[in-house]
């Protein structure tokens, strides 16, 4: 009698632990731009829904390019089950896939990826609009002689403030001891 209460707790544990989790998932509903959706030009952001609320941390959206660029332009933002990232335009034309994960209420993380299509490649923006907290812009070349092009290099300022002080505390020690 008491080894049957014990297996048949067991089996109400398993069977629990088993449908609980997977019920408490959170899903990808919908997404603008949609599944596989032809655009002509870029949308002014991405918006993922899910089926219920997600955790407002933790989310990660990434918008890459056919040559890999990420166009997310900002974190994405959180309200409710709505997951937001905002786009600085887009690239080069071909398919994108946006990159997603979310932490869902129950603690699971949840990852995917939808892509679409951009049929037109995007305007080149102007130098001085480029986003420079992308990753792929950082890593573009850089002028690097910036500092040695006016003959000034920054560190030889540092190196007369500290002569200067050092050549200052000199002085004031030696005039104590006089
Ligand atoms: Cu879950």
């Amino acid at each position: 009698m008491k080894r049957l209460a014990v297996i048949a707790a067991a089996i109400l544990t398993a069977t629990t632990l088993s449908i609980a989790p997977a019920s408490a998932h959170a899903a990808l509903q919908s997404s603008n731009p949609a599944e596989n959706a032809a655009l002509d030009a870029a949308p002014d952001e991405v918006t993922l829904t899910f089926n219920q609320a997600v955790q407002s941390n933790f989310a990660t959206v990434t918008v890459i390019a056919p040559d890999g660029i990420d166009w997310a332009a900002s974190d994405p933002s959180v309200d409710g089950s709505t997951v937001t990232v905002d786009l600085d335009g887009l690239g080069a034309a071909g398919e994108y896939t946006i990159g997603y994960r979310v932490v869902s209420a129950d603690g699971h993380p949840i990852t995917g990826s939808v892509p679409f299509q951009l049929t037109q490649a995007a305007a080149a923006p102007p130098v001085a609009d480029l986003d420079f907290t992308n990753e792929a812009a950082q890593a573009a070349p850089q002028d690097t002689e910036v500092v040695e092009d006016n003959g000034f290099p920054l560190w030889t300022i540092g190196a007369v403030v500290a002569v200067v002080g050092a050549a200052g505390v000199l002085f004031a020690l030696r005039k104590r001891s006089n």
